[in-house]
Protein backbone atom coordinates (compact mmCIF):
# COMPACT_ATOMS: atom_id res chain seq x y z
CA UNK A 1 0.00 0.00 0.00
CA UNK A 2 2.83 2.18 0.83
CA UNK A 3 4.94 1.86 -2.23
CA UNK A 4 1.47 2.18 -4.22
CA UNK A 5 0.95 5.52 -2.21
CA UNK A 6 4.33 6.83 -3.23
CA UNK A 7 3.17 5.91 -6.74
CA UNK A 8 -0.01 8.20 -6.73
CA UNK A 9 1.84 10.71 -5.05
CA UNK A 10 4.61 11.09 -7.66
CA UNK A 11 1.89 10.34 -10.84
CA UNK A 12 -0.28 13.56 -9.40
CA UNK A 13 -0.56 16.47 -12.00
CA UNK A 14 -2.00 18.75 -10.25
CA UNK A 15 -2.47 19.88 -6.45
CA UNK A 16 -6.15 18.94 -6.74
CA UNK A 17 -4.57 15.40 -7.73
CA UNK A 18 -2.78 15.14 -5.21
CA UNK A 19 -4.98 15.97 -2.19
CA UNK A 20 -7.27 13.07 -3.87
CA UNK A 21 -4.09 11.21 -3.28
CA UNK A 22 -4.27 12.38 0.23
CA UNK A 23 -7.89 11.75 1.04
CA UNK A 24 -7.16 7.93 -0.72
CA UNK A 25 -4.90 7.28 1.93
CA UNK A 26 -4.32 9.09 5.01
CA UNK A 27 -8.39 10.17 4.80
CA UNK A 28 -11.05 9.02 7.41
CA UNK A 29 -11.63 5.89 5.00
CA UNK A 30 -8.10 5.73 3.88
CA UNK A 31 -6.30 2.57 2.74
CA UNK A 32 -3.74 3.59 5.54
CA UNK A 33 -5.73 4.74 8.05
CA UNK A 34 -7.79 1.46 7.36
CA UNK A 35 -4.59 -0.37 8.75
CA UNK A 36 -4.15 1.57 11.39
CA UNK A 37 -7.84 0.23 12.56
CA UNK A 38 -6.76 -3.12 12.16
CA UNK A 39 -4.28 -3.03 15.20
CA UNK A 40 -7.00 -3.43 17.79
CA UNK A 41 -7.68 -6.75 16.14
CA UNK A 42 -4.24 -8.45 16.33
CA UNK A 43 -2.78 -10.15 18.94
CA UNK A 44 -1.33 -8.03 21.86
CA UNK A 45 2.72 -8.67 20.98
CA UNK A 46 2.50 -7.69 17.32
CA UNK A 47 0.44 -4.52 17.87
CA UNK A 48 3.31 -2.30 18.84
CA UNK A 49 5.48 -3.43 15.73
CA UNK A 50 2.55 -3.47 13.21
CA UNK A 51 1.62 -0.03 14.83
CA UNK A 52 5.12 1.52 14.59
CA UNK A 53 5.09 -0.37 10.87
CA UNK A 54 2.06 1.71 9.70
CA UNK A 55 3.22 4.85 11.05
CA UNK A 56 6.31 4.73 9.90
CA UNK A 57 4.72 4.64 6.18
CA UNK A 58 2.34 7.33 7.32
CA UNK A 59 5.32 9.67 8.18
CA UNK A 60 6.61 9.04 5.00
CA UNK A 61 3.80 9.38 2.99
CA UNK A 62 3.14 12.85 4.41
CA UNK A 63 6.68 14.17 4.02
CA UNK A 64 6.55 12.85 0.36
CA UNK A 65 2.91 14.73 -0.07
CA UNK A 66 4.32 17.78 1.24
CA UNK A 67 7.34 17.96 -1.05
CA UNK A 68 5.29 17.15 -4.21
CA UNK A 69 2.45 19.64 -2.83
CA UNK A 70 5.33 22.81 -2.71
CA UNK A 71 6.68 21.76 -6.27
CA UNK A 72 3.41 21.43 -7.83
CA UNK A 73 2.17 24.56 -6.14
CA UNK A 74 4.56 26.61 -7.86
CA UNK A 75 4.34 25.02 -10.46
CA UNK A 76 0.88 26.49 -10.74
CA UNK A 77 1.56 29.72 -9.74
CA UNK A 78 4.04 30.33 -12.05
CA UNK A 79 2.07 28.97 -14.74
CA UNK A 80 -0.98 31.68 -13.81
CA UNK A 81 1.18 34.71 -13.37
CA UNK A 82 2.31 34.06 -17.04
CA UNK A 83 -1.34 34.01 -18.11
CA UNK A 84 -1.96 36.77 -16.53
CA UNK A 85 1.22 38.99 -16.98
CA UNK A 86 0.57 42.03 -19.16
CA UNK A 87 2.92 42.91 -21.62
CA UNK A 88 3.94 46.89 -21.33
CA UNK A 89 5.33 46.56 -25.04
CA UNK A 90 2.15 46.51 -26.54
CA UNK A 91 0.98 49.89 -28.06
CA UNK A 92 -1.86 51.28 -26.10
CA UNK A 93 -5.36 51.78 -27.06
CA UNK A 94 -6.06 55.61 -27.93
CA UNK A 95 -9.05 57.31 -25.36
CA UNK A 96 -10.60 60.11 -26.98
CA UNK A 97 -11.36 62.29 -24.01
CA UNK A 98 -13.70 65.27 -25.63
CA UNK A 99 -12.91 68.97 -26.26
CA UNK A 100 -14.13 72.25 -26.35
CA UNK A 101 -16.65 72.96 -28.96
CA UNK A 102 -15.95 74.86 -31.96
CA UNK A 103 -17.81 77.56 -31.03
CA UNK A 104 -16.92 78.00 -27.52
CA UNK A 105 -13.50 77.79 -28.72
CA UNK A 106 -14.35 80.61 -31.06
CA UNK A 107 -15.88 82.39 -28.47
CA UNK A 108 -12.62 82.41 -26.43
CA UNK A 109 -10.95 83.36 -28.98
CA UNK A 110 -12.73 86.55 -29.77
CA UNK A 111 -12.72 86.92 -25.59
CA UNK A 112 -9.10 86.47 -25.68
CA UNK A 113 -8.76 89.37 -28.24
CA UNK A 114 -10.84 92.01 -26.90
CA UNK A 115 -9.55 91.72 -23.84
CA UNK A 116 -5.74 91.93 -25.12
CA UNK A 117 -7.40 95.32 -26.46
CA UNK A 118 -8.51 96.59 -22.86
CA UNK A 119 -12.35 95.73 -22.70
CA UNK A 120 -13.79 94.09 -20.32
CA UNK A 121 -16.53 91.14 -20.16
CA UNK A 122 -19.62 90.81 -18.68
CA UNK A 123 -22.44 88.38 -18.88
CA UNK A 124 -25.97 89.74 -19.48
CA UNK A 125 -29.12 87.87 -19.02
CA UNK A 126 -30.72 85.34 -22.11
CA UNK A 127 -34.14 86.45 -20.87
CA UNK A 128 -34.38 90.35 -20.95
CA UNK A 129 -37.33 92.80 -20.42
CA UNK A 130 -38.31 94.07 -24.04
CA UNK A 131 -37.41 97.26 -22.77
CA UNK A 132 -33.53 96.68 -22.71
CA UNK A 133 -33.81 94.23 -25.79
CA UNK A 134 -35.51 97.11 -28.06
CA UNK A 135 -37.28 100.38 -26.20
CA UNK A 136 -34.42 101.43 -24.96
CA UNK A 137 -32.59 100.83 -28.01
CA UNK A 138 -34.80 103.93 -29.91
CA UNK A 139 -36.69 101.29 -31.31
CA UNK A 140 -39.82 102.98 -32.83
CA UNK A 141 -43.27 101.44 -31.09
CA UNK A 142 -44.60 99.78 -34.40
CA UNK A 143 -40.69 98.40 -35.20
CA UNK A 144 -41.35 95.24 -36.77
CA UNK A 145 -38.79 93.58 -34.81
CA UNK A 146 -41.04 94.13 -31.92
CA UNK A 147 -43.29 91.66 -33.36
CA UNK A 148 -43.91 88.04 -32.15
CA UNK A 149 -42.47 86.45 -35.09
CA UNK A 150 -39.04 87.54 -34.89
CA UNK A 151 -39.20 87.07 -31.42
CA UNK A 152 -39.90 84.06 -28.67
CA UNK A 153 -41.45 85.93 -25.97
CA UNK A 154 -41.58 84.25 -22.28
CA UNK A 155 -44.62 86.61 -21.38
CA UNK A 156 -46.03 89.91 -22.29
CA UNK A 157 -42.63 91.47 -21.02
CA UNK A 158 -39.61 89.09 -21.44
CA UNK A 159 -38.37 87.55 -24.05
CA UNK A 160 -35.22 85.79 -25.11
CA UNK A 161 -32.48 88.59 -26.18
CA UNK A 162 -32.72 88.58 -30.05
CA UNK A 163 -29.59 90.57 -29.67
CA UNK A 164 -26.27 90.80 -27.30
CA UNK A 165 -26.57 94.33 -27.93
CA UNK A 166 -29.69 94.44 -24.95
CA UNK A 167 -26.55 95.02 -22.53
CA UNK A 168 -26.23 98.72 -23.87
CA UNK A 169 -28.58 99.79 -21.47
CA UNK A 170 -27.38 97.93 -18.72
CA UNK A 171 -23.98 98.94 -19.06
CA UNK A 172 -24.18 102.27 -19.00
CA UNK A 173 -27.05 102.13 -16.35
CA UNK A 174 -24.22 101.44 -14.16
CA UNK A 175 -21.01 102.83 -16.04
CA UNK A 176 -20.29 106.13 -16.76
CA UNK A 177 -18.05 106.97 -19.50
CA UNK A 178 -14.89 106.41 -20.12
CA UNK A 179 -16.79 102.93 -20.90
CA UNK A 180 -14.86 99.61 -22.92
CA UNK A 181 -17.56 97.08 -21.94
CA UNK A 182 -17.86 93.59 -23.79
CA UNK A 183 -20.19 91.08 -24.18
CA UNK A 184 -20.56 87.42 -25.73
CA UNK A 185 -23.37 85.11 -25.56
CA UNK A 186 -26.55 83.42 -27.24
CA UNK A 187 -29.30 85.04 -28.73
CA UNK A 188 -32.71 83.65 -30.27
CA UNK A 189 -35.14 84.85 -32.92
CA UNK A 190 -38.13 83.06 -34.23
CA UNK A 191 -36.71 82.69 -37.79
CA UNK A 192 -37.22 80.40 -40.67
CA UNK A 193 -34.04 78.12 -40.10
CA UNK A 194 -31.79 77.16 -42.95
CA UNK A 195 -28.14 76.27 -43.77
CA UNK A 196 -27.05 79.90 -42.11
CA UNK A 197 -29.47 80.77 -39.99
CA UNK A 198 -30.20 78.85 -36.66
CA UNK A 199 -32.87 80.15 -33.95
CA UNK A 200 -30.44 80.30 -31.60
CA UNK A 201 -26.62 81.42 -32.66
CA UNK A 202 -23.89 83.91 -30.88
CA UNK A 203 -23.04 87.22 -31.05
CA UNK A 204 -20.43 89.70 -29.35
CA UNK A 205 -21.26 93.27 -28.63
CA UNK A 206 -18.92 95.68 -27.72
CA UNK A 207 -19.67 99.72 -26.51
CA UNK A 208 -17.23 101.99 -26.25
CA UNK A 209 -18.12 106.09 -24.61
CA UNK A 210 -15.75 108.21 -24.69
CA UNK A 211 -14.68 111.65 -25.40
CA UNK A 212 -13.72 112.01 -29.10
CA UNK A 213 -14.53 109.32 -30.25
CA UNK A 214 -15.15 109.19 -34.29
CA UNK A 215 -15.99 106.52 -36.53
CA UNK A 216 -12.36 105.93 -37.37
CA UNK A 217 -11.80 104.89 -34.12
CA UNK A 218 -14.26 101.82 -34.47
CA UNK A 219 -12.88 100.87 -38.07
CA UNK A 220 -9.01 100.60 -36.48
CA UNK A 221 -10.82 98.95 -33.75
CA UNK A 222 -12.50 96.10 -35.63
CA UNK A 223 -9.53 96.05 -37.90
CA UNK A 224 -7.25 95.03 -35.00
CA UNK A 225 -9.93 92.35 -33.93
CA UNK A 226 -10.20 90.59 -37.11
CA UNK A 227 -6.35 91.43 -37.85
CA UNK A 228 -6.25 89.15 -34.53
CA UNK A 229 -9.00 86.81 -35.62
CA UNK A 230 -7.91 85.73 -39.16
CA UNK A 231 -4.88 87.36 -39.99
CA UNK A 232 -4.27 90.05 -42.88
CA UNK A 233 -7.57 90.69 -45.02
CA UNK A 234 -9.49 93.05 -46.29
CA UNK A 235 -12.19 94.74 -44.42
CA UNK A 236 -15.48 96.08 -45.46
CA UNK A 237 -18.13 98.48 -44.26
CA UNK A 238 -21.19 99.84 -46.00
CA UNK A 239 -24.47 101.85 -44.90
CA UNK A 240 -26.77 100.34 -42.97
CA UNK A 241 -29.25 101.33 -40.40
CA UNK A 242 -30.22 100.06 -37.01
CA UNK A 243 -32.20 101.80 -34.67
CA UNK A 244 -29.16 102.51 -32.07
CA UNK A 245 -26.77 103.79 -34.33
CA UNK A 246 -26.01 106.70 -36.29
CA UNK A 247 -24.35 106.35 -38.77
CA UNK A 248 -24.68 102.52 -38.94
CA UNK A 249 -22.49 100.13 -41.01
CA UNK A 250 -22.75 96.29 -42.12
CA UNK A 251 -19.51 95.21 -41.68
CA UNK A 252 -17.89 91.78 -43.35
CA UNK A 253 -14.44 90.55 -44.48
CA UNK A 254 -12.99 89.53 -47.88
CA UNK A 255 -13.21 85.68 -47.65
CA UNK A 256 -12.74 83.54 -50.54
CA UNK A 257 -14.06 84.14 -53.07
CA UNK A 258 -16.74 86.47 -51.64
CA UNK A 259 -17.33 88.74 -48.60
CA UNK A 260 -17.84 87.22 -44.68
CA UNK A 261 -21.04 89.65 -43.51
CA UNK A 262 -19.67 89.85 -39.68
CA UNK A 263 -22.52 91.92 -38.07
CA UNK A 264 -23.31 95.55 -37.68
CA UNK A 265 -21.67 98.34 -35.94
CA UNK A 266 -21.97 102.42 -35.93
CA UNK A 267 -22.28 105.36 -33.58
CA UNK A 268 -24.45 105.19 -31.28
CA UNK A 269 -27.22 106.70 -30.96
CA UNK A 270 -27.55 110.45 -29.01
CA UNK A 271 -30.39 109.89 -28.19
CA UNK A 272 -29.40 106.55 -26.37
CA UNK A 273 -27.06 108.37 -24.69
CA UNK A 274 -29.15 111.21 -23.45
CA UNK A 275 -31.50 108.85 -22.04
CA UNK A 276 -28.76 107.29 -19.83
CA UNK A 277 -28.13 110.05 -18.50
CA UNK A 278 -24.85 110.84 -20.93
CA UNK A 279 -24.33 114.22 -22.43
CA UNK A 280 -24.18 113.37 -25.97
CA UNK A 281 -22.50 117.23 -26.83
CA UNK A 282 -19.38 115.98 -24.69
CA UNK A 283 -19.24 112.26 -25.02
CA UNK A 284 -19.85 109.80 -28.34
CA UNK A 285 -19.83 106.02 -28.67
CA UNK A 286 -19.52 103.44 -30.99
CA UNK A 287 -20.57 100.21 -30.72
CA UNK A 288 -20.93 96.74 -32.53
CA UNK A 289 -22.48 93.14 -32.95
CA UNK A 290 -21.02 90.64 -34.76
CA UNK A 291 -22.35 86.66 -35.36
CA UNK A 292 -19.94 83.80 -33.50
CA UNK A 293 -21.22 81.66 -35.90
CA UNK A 294 -20.20 82.02 -39.37
CA UNK A 295 -16.47 82.88 -37.99
CA UNK A 296 -15.76 78.58 -37.63
CA UNK A 297 -17.91 78.18 -40.71
CA UNK A 298 -15.66 80.47 -42.73
CA UNK A 299 -12.95 78.97 -41.57
CA UNK A 300 -13.15 75.56 -41.53
CA UNK A 301 -15.35 75.30 -44.35
CA UNK A 302 -18.70 74.22 -42.80
CA UNK A 303 -21.94 75.10 -45.14
CA UNK A 304 -24.40 74.27 -42.23
CA UNK A 305 -25.33 75.98 -39.12
CA UNK A 306 -27.14 73.44 -38.10
CA UNK A 307 -23.93 70.71 -37.63
CA UNK A 308 -23.05 72.99 -34.54
CA UNK A 309 -26.10 71.93 -32.60
CA UNK A 310 -26.41 68.45 -33.62
CA UNK A 311 -23.72 67.25 -31.20
CA UNK A 312 -22.96 64.34 -34.23
CA UNK A 313 -19.62 63.15 -32.49
CA UNK A 314 -17.88 62.50 -35.93
CA UNK A 315 -18.29 66.48 -36.73
CA UNK A 316 -17.50 67.63 -33.49
CA UNK A 317 -14.16 65.13 -33.04
CA UNK A 318 -12.33 67.08 -36.20
CA UNK A 319 -11.90 70.17 -34.17
C1 LIG B 1 -27.77 92.93 -34.96
O1 LIG B 1 -28.13 91.99 -34.30
C2 LIG B 1 -27.34 94.22 -34.31
N1 LIG B 1 -27.63 94.12 -32.89
C3 LIG B 1 -25.85 94.45 -34.56
C4 LIG B 1 -25.38 95.79 -34.11
C5 LIG B 1 -24.88 95.97 -32.83
C6 LIG B 1 -25.42 96.88 -34.97
C7 LIG B 1 -24.42 97.23 -32.40
C8 LIG B 1 -24.99 98.14 -34.57
C9 LIG B 1 -24.49 98.27 -33.30
P1 LIG B 1 -28.00 91.66 -37.22
O2 LIG B 1 -29.43 91.29 -37.04
O3 LIG B 1 -27.57 92.02 -38.60
O4 LIG B 1 -27.60 92.86 -36.29
O5 LIG B 1 -27.12 90.47 -36.70
C10 LIG B 1 -25.71 90.59 -36.59
C11 LIG B 1 -25.04 89.28 -36.98
O6 LIG B 1 -25.51 88.21 -36.18
C12 LIG B 1 -25.32 88.84 -38.40
O7 LIG B 1 -24.46 89.47 -39.32
C13 LIG B 1 -25.04 87.35 -38.32
O8 LIG B 1 -23.64 87.11 -38.37
C14 LIG B 1 -25.53 87.03 -36.94
N2 LIG B 1 -26.90 86.50 -37.02
C15 LIG B 1 -28.07 87.17 -37.04
N3 LIG B 1 -29.10 86.33 -37.13
C16 LIG B 1 -28.59 85.09 -37.19
C17 LIG B 1 -29.14 83.77 -37.24
N4 LIG B 1 -30.47 83.56 -37.29
N5 LIG B 1 -28.30 82.71 -37.29
C18 LIG B 1 -26.96 82.90 -37.23
N6 LIG B 1 -26.39 84.10 -37.14
C19 LIG B 1 -27.18 85.19 -37.10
Amino acid sequence: IAMEAADAVDNAGTVAQLDGVEVDYLGRKGRLTGLLRLVGSLPAEEKPQFGQAVNVRKADLLERLGARRGGLAAAERAARLSADSVDVTLPGRNVWTGGPHPITRQMQAVKDALISMGYSFDEYPDIEHYHYNFEMLNYPPDHPAFDEQMSFYIDDSHLLRTQTTAFQAHVMENQKPPIRQATIGKCYRYEAVDATHSHTFHQVDLLAVDEGLTLADLKGTFAQLVKLLFGDVTIRFRPDFFPFVEPGVEVAIQWGEGWLELGGAGMVHPNILESMGIDSERYTGFAWGLGIDRMPMAKYGIDDIRLFAENDVRFLRQF
